[in-house]
Formats: C-alpha cells, structure tokens, sequence
C-alpha cells in the first residue's frame, strides 16, 4: 500500500471550537496526523496537481473565500480563527457580499470550523495528497493508496466548509478517478459522522454512487443530513444510499450494515473504490458513540478489501489521540491481507 502525506497539512491549528453552548479544545489536531504517521511508517509527499481538480468539484467564489478568508479576518481588525455568527439557512440570495462576517456565513455552515492562518495551505496540501495517492493508484503504482489527509473532508460541500472539513479530498479524487476514466467510482463513507458534504456534490449525479455507515442524524451531528430516506435526487436518485445505525453499535450491530454497503458498491458495477475512512467509530472516541474495537478495525479493512477494488482511502475523521494512530495501523493491516485473501 503507497501512503501519501504532506508536512504543510500540520499548519492548519484553529484554538477552540463552539461545542454544547461554550468553548472547546479544537478536536481536530495536528498532533492527530502525526501519531497515524507515527504508527505507519514512512509516506510520500504530495505532488502538487494544481487547483483544476480541486475546482472540478468546488465553486470558485467559495475558493476565493477560503484563500482569502483569515487575511480578511486580519483585514476587519480581527485576531484569532475566522468564525462565522450568521448562517443565511433559508432561501438564501446569491450576493456577492465583502464583509468577511457575511462571506464567513455564506461560505459554511456550523460553528465547528475556524479557519486559522494557515487552514488554506493544509487544505490544499490535504487534497493533493488525495490527489497524490489517486495518481499513485491509476499509474499502476499500488492496487491500495492511503491519503493521510488532515483536515478532513467528507462535510465540505461544493461551496461550504464546516466539521472541521475545508476542501471534500474524498471527492475531488472520486471526481479526478472518474475524470481519467476510471469509473464507475464508489464512494464509501465509514467515518462516524455522515459525509453530507460528498453526498451532496454528488446527489444529483447518476454515475457516481455514494455509500455511508453512521451515527443516527437524529442524535448525531451533522443532523440535517445521512437520514435513510435521503437516497439522491433527480437523475442520481438511487445513487445515495445511507445506513444510519444508533449510538452504542459495536462489530455485531455494524457488520450487517456493512455487508448491505458492500452489497451495494458490488450491485453498482464499480471498478474505483473511494473510501472516506474515519477511526471515530472507536469505543473510546472523545466526541462519538459507537462501540468498535482495534480488533474490528482490522476486520472492516478485511472486509472492505474483499471487494478487490483498486482503491484510494481517504483519512476522515478519528479524536481518540492516543489509541489513533494504531487504530488506523489496523485498518490498514486489515486491508492489505484482505487483498491477498
Ligand atoms: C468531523 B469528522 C462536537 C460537535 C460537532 C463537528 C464534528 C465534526 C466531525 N464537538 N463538531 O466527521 O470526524
Ligand atoms: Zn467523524
């Protein structure tokens, strides 16, 4: 397996989140990617593929934002993360808004995702390394690339950040396999959290199906995403498919889930398998409430493995510092001997 990561992915360092009405530890830290590194040995750098791919799949006034958007921060006599106070929800006009509090609200859609000096530059790095570990996979290269990606990107929308996410890299390199005529492309979402960002840019989109195992949206955030009835729309209608599964789901709970996603991804005809892989469905996660255990990890890369798809494994989401980086180890360890199985 080709592992893929870029140092300028450590930059990205908001302080604090808003979580349960007061301030929090920002979750997602720099110290998360270096402990999966730390567990896995050495990884390639990423190369720098450009902006093209990444603009195949988000708005270009949003990238002009996010680029823009500490700077501005600085600019309005601020100091600290950039966070917005005012969400546009409903029936929003499209106006081309300056002032960075309404291109803050326009441009993202929860309280959880400060944008620090350096967010833009890990955001990037963070999709080349997908991008990367695509271009390692189709070369010929490796049947498996694992893009440790930080941040994370299942919860960014073509034109919103939020969940700790900035650019989706899970789409922008299902968008690039599709490009270079790799598909029928899968995208597989086994983070805890709903990817409702990948699922919304590709909605709509009849070639490209989408597979997510999560926490209920009923109690879990992203909340107005990932129901069971949510299955695409228009000419991707039954492209969607999302299997929400209550808190307190251990190995037993999950795996039935999994097959019925397996099943699906193999119904689809699929040749290249994205997998947004998030190691929060650990029992000890700090911020989620699923009951896996190292064990399982190594298991769900067998099982996912056994599809025996070239595929590019997109790092998600995982808080659980300590226990984190052997945790993904053993998905990984999982994956390769579910390959030679
Ligand atoms: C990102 B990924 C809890 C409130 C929710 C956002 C969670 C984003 C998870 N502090 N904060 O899917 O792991
Ligand atoms: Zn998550």
């Amino acid at each position: 397996m080709i592992t893929i990561f870029d140092q300028r992915q450590l930059l990205h360092a908001p302080v604090r989140e808003l979580h349960n009405g007061g301030w929090t530890a920002y979750a997602e830290t720099p110290d998360r990617a270096e402990t999966i590194l730390a567990a896995i040995g050495p990884a390639l750098p990423a190369r720098d593929m450009g902006v093209a791919p990444i603009a195949a799949v988000h708005d270009a006034g949003y990238l002009r934002f996010l680029e823009a958007a500490h700077r501005d921060w600085l600019a309005a006599g601020r100091d600290g993360d950039a966070i917005g106070y005012a969400w546009p929800v409903v029936g929003r006009r499209d106006v081309d808004l300056t002032r960075i509090d309404a291109r803050l609200g326009r441009y993202s859609y929860d309280a959880s995702t400060p944008i620090a000096e350096h967010s833009w530059m890990s955001a990037y790095w963070s999709a080349q390394t997908a991008l990367t570990a695509l271009d390692e996979v189709a070369r010929g290269s490796d049947g498996v690339g694992f893009a440790l990606c930080r941040p994370c990107g299942h919860h960014a929308g073509a034109d919103y950040l939020g969940g700790y996410c900035f650019l989706n890299n899970a789409a922008i390199a299902a968008a690039e396999a599709r490009g270079r005529g790799l598909g029928p492309v899968a995208i597989l979402d086994i983070d805890y959290h709903h990817g409702n960002g990948t699922q919304d840019i590709f909605a709509a989109d009849p070639d490209m199906l989408f597979v997510s195992i999560h926490a209920d949206p009923a109690t879990d955030y992203p909340f107005y995403w990932g129901h069971a009835d949510e299955h695409g729309s228009g000419a991707g209608a039954g492209t969607t498919l999302n299997l929400p599964l209550p808190r307190g789901t251990d190995w037993a709970a999950y795996e039935p889930a999994l097959d019925q996603a397996l099943a699906a991804v193999k119904a689809f005809d699929t040749r290249f398998l994205i997998v947004s892989f998030g190691a929060d469905t650990f029992v000890d996660d700090p911020i989620s409430h699923f009951r896996l255990q190292r064990s399982d990890f190594v298991r769900l890369g067998q099982r996912v493995a056994a599809l025996a798809l070239p595929s590019v494994i997109v790092m998600e989401g995982g808080y659980a510092t300590a226990d984190l980086g052997d945790n993904v180890a053993a998905f990984l360890d999982g994956f390769e001997g579910g390959r030679r199985a």
